[in-house]
């Protein structure tokens, strides 16, 4: 059985397949997301990603712990590696990516979570960092994006005390952008990817690295950045088409995907 499913289409759905494992990732799962990123990155007639978990249990409950057993120190580093890469290709795609948990999302879980653009979780959603309870830290990047995300205080307690949180609660702090009954996920997921992809794409695709900018830039860098893609999408035959309509009171039709 493939153990990461991609359903391709102008909303794409990417489906970590584990959930025996609770969709735990291991190496190869891993390497098949940095494959089919790859194709997402340049296939445009993709519009929107959704990730997902397979079963109702879990997104993704971590990296593979049997897997990490038997890894050596340069194992370790590689497969950091190869987490990091996928996670900055998540986070540099030109189209919006949402992130539906629908269960547990702990350790590599809350990281994927986290290099996604929006989270709508399930009420049974679960989120946390508990790698310091296997002697580890997060290594897909929580350290560095959960801080942002949530803040300092409570990036620290859950990456210090390893405790989870609920679908609520990462709601209340600013992690989850939507909580929903289980059995309404995957369509609200949809609803919300159909929104963006209601969008102009060129805009869409400025707004996206502009934010990212604010993770990797200091704010006058980031100021900097935000005035030239401000500037570019002045060229854009989306800016005159979306000003025109306003003036027209009529919807746009965007020309940019
Ligand atoms: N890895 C491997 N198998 C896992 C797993 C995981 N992370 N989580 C669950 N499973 C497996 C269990 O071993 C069990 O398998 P069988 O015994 O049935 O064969 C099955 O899924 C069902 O789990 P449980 O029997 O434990 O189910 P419970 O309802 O009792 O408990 C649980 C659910 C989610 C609370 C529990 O399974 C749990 O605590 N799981 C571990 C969660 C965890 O610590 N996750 C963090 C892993 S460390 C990296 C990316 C990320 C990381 C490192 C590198 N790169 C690629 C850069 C980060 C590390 C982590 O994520």
């Amino acid at each position: 059985m493939e153990e990461l499913l991609f359903d391709k289409g102008e909303i794409a759905t990417m489906t970590v397949n584990r959930p025996k494992a609770l969709n735990a990732l291991n190496p190869a799962v891993v390497q098949e997301m940095a494959k089919v990123l790859r194709d997402v990155r340049h296939d445009r007639s993709i519009r929107v990603l959704i990730v997902t978990g397979a079963g109702d249990r879990a997104f993704i409950a971590g990296a593979d712990i049997a897997a990490m057993a038997q890894m050596s120190v340069v194992d370790g580093m590689e497969f950091c590696r190869l987490g990091h890469r996928v996670a900055a290709t998540f986070e540099d795609l030109p189209i919006p990516v949402i992130a539906a948990v629908n269960g547990f999302a702990l350790g590599g879980g809350t990281e994927v979570a986290l290099a996604c653009d929006l989270i709508v979780a399930s009420e049974k959603a679960r989120f946390g960092q508990p790698e310091i309870n296997l002697g580890l830290i997060p290594g897909f990047g929580g350290t560095q994006r959960l801080p942002h995300r949530i803040g300092q205080a409570r990036a620290r307690e859950l990456i210090m005390t390893g405790d989870m949180i609920d679908a609520k609660t990462a709601y209340e702090w600013g992690l989850a952008n939507k909580v929903v009954a289980p059995e309404q996920l995957m369509a609200e997921a949809r609803a919300l990817a159909e929104k963006l992809a209601s969008k102009s794409g060129f805009a869409l695709r400025q707004a996206k690295a502009a934010l990212r900018a604010s993770f990797t830039m200091t704010e006058s860098e980031g100021l900097l950045y935000e005035q030239s893609a401000f500037g570019l999408t002045f060229g854009s035959a989306d800016k005159a088409e979306g000003t025109q309509a306003f003036v027209e009171k009529r919807a746009p039709k965007w020309l940019h995907r």
